[in-house]
């Protein structure tokens, strides 16, 4: 018989027994397993997959969605200018698009025009707000990059030690850890935190952001009591939007709340560029810059059109979600418990006015929460609840696509790791048991587990 007509008339019957029965959930192997942000999931495995609105916006919804877009990719330059003025004085680049490639990842690179990395700084201790305590002079990241006149805060290098690891059949994974060092600080520098961060991809924010706090605290487990070597924790954070402390979603440790604060900062941080949410320059009250006035460098409506594009970005679909060897990799995958932290399925909350962000049956593989990675991969970076060696879990959608969105692709928060493989071998900590266990599978699962990987 037909396979599709088979599997039509299986779900027929299955619909039918619903029916008569009282009506129950559907199991989630009837929802099509391609549709990763849910209904508004895009179809493109193009570079491109990650630059696409949802479907359905309104006329005047995907007007802001344009400006919005026009802003993230326009260099921004020094005042005064008539058009994208107030870049810097210090800043890590000019524009979000050129870190965030394609809406993407970015490249392991310091110093450079299209680099995407930053660097979070602080010395002991804790803000007023419980975050990371400014280094004198510096504040909380160091902007390697200034305009004529001004100098950068410092130049960062960043040098890479080669070692292998073997798996449990013999064959080796060339690895690569990286050395960062800090040359010519503009005056004493006296940090002793440094945490250096690879731009993330910036499309499904609004449904991660979307996810009820229940849901999130669900999945906490602080003192392991399932025995299962994941415990997880929560981050809350200030947001000055809301003005109180929330659950922590975004960034490498759930360092940001939300969206429009997440935008705020990236504005004022990397680029020097501020905001009614944020209207001190980045560099305000350091001894090079007190002359600067804190005149708000772009108007209420960009920084609102801005965050209303990320929101309404859609989520590309998975690929090959009926290849059998896709199939094993998945079954691999929930063995090895990967998906005790990259969690493969989440329903979004209720949201009165953005319906693709409504109630939708999502597969970010993240918990959002917070991991301890272990010594390799930890940056001594306190960030609120976060500790020096606790990440968030990297959510994993979209993952498959990097190699064609950035060219060359890089993983881990500091875009050390080369391959899925390499990444994988990174893990530590809570992730031990299952990097050990994938350490030890045969080739062929090996294979499979990342070809699964790779269709996310
Ligand atoms: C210098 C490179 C750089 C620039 C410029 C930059 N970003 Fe980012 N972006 C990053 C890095 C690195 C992170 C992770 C930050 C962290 O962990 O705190 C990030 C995180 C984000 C996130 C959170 C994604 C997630 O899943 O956690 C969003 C959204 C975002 N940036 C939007 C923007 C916008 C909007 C702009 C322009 C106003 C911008 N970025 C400019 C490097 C950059
Ligand atoms: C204890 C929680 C945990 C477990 C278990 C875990 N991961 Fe992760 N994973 C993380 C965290 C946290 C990161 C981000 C680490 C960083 O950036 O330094 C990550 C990052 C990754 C990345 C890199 C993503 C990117 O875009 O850079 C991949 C791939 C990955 N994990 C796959 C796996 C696989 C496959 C397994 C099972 C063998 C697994 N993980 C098990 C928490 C976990
Ligand atoms: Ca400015
Ligand atoms: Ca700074
Ligand atoms: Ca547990």
């Amino acid at each position: 018989m037909n396979k599709r007509f088979f599997t039509l008339g299986l779900l027929g019957a299955s619909l039918l027994l619903t029916m008569c029965r009282k009506a129950e959930p559907f199991k989630d192997e009837d929802y099509d397993q391609r549709l990763s942000g849910g209904a508004s999931t895009v179809f493109d495995e193009s570079a491109k997959a990650f630059t696409h609105a949802v479907g359905g916006l309104s006329a005047r919804d995907a007007r802001v969605h344009t400006l919005g877009d026009l802003a993230f990719e326009s260099a921004f330059v020094a005042a005064p200018a008539p058009v994208n003025g107030g870049l810097g004085p210090v800043f890590n680049n000019v524009s979000c698009i050129s870190c965030h490639h394609n809406d993407g990842k970015g490249s392991p690179t310091a110093g450079l025009r299209n680099s995407s990395m930053l660097f979070r700084i602080s010395i002991p201790g804790q803000n007023e707000y419980g975050g990371p305590m400014p280094v004198p002079g510096f504040g909380t990241q160091l902007q390697d990059m200034a305009l004529l006149g001004t100098r950068p805060e410092a130049k960062v290098n960043i040098s890479y030690e080669n070692f292998a690891v073997a798996y449990d059949d013999g064959e080796k994974v060339q690895m690569r850890r990286p050395v960062y060092s800090i040359t010519d600080p503009y005056t004493t520098y006296t940090g002793t935190a440094f945490s250096p961060r690879m731009a993330p991809p910036v499309f499904g924010v609004g449904l991660l952001e979307n996810i009820p706090e229940a849901t999130l605290l669900s999945f906490v487990d602080e003192n392991d009591r399932d025995g299962d070597g994941i415990s997880g924790k929560a981050n809350y954070v200030y947001s000055p939007v809301t003005k109180r402390r929330q659950i922590g979603r975004l960034g490498f440790k759930s360092n940001t709340a939300d969206v429009l604060h997440q935008t705020a900062s990236a504005f004022q941080q990397d680029m020097g560029i501020t905001s009614y949410l944020l209207p001190q320059e980045s560099c305000f009250g350091q001894p090079q810059y007190m002359r600067l006035s804190n005149q708000p460098d772009i108007p209420d409506s960009t920084l609102q059109a801005v965050a209303f594009y990320l929101r309404t970005l859609a989520v590309p679909a998975r690929r090959d979600v009926a290849d059998p060897t896709v199939l094993r990799g998945q079954q691999i995958f929930n063995q090895l418990n990967c998906s005790g932290c990259h969690k493969p399925v989440i329903r979004t909350g209720v949201h009165q006015t953005m319906l693709f962000l409504s109630n939708q049956r999502i597969q970010p593989f993240t918990d959002l929460l917070l991991h301890d990675m272990g010594a390799d991969l930890a940056d001594g970076f306190t960030d609120n609840y976060a500790t020096g060696s606790e990440w968030r879990t990297m959510p994993l959608w979209g993952i498959g696509l990097f190699e064609r969105t950035n060219g060359t692709a890089f993983y881990l928060h500091d875009g050390r790791a080369r391959s899925i493989e390499e990444a994988i071998l990174w893990h530590g900590g809570e992730a031990e048991r299952a990097k050990e266990a994938f350490r030890k599978l045969p080739k062929t699962d090996r294979a499979a587990l990342l070809r699964f990987v790779k269709s996310l």
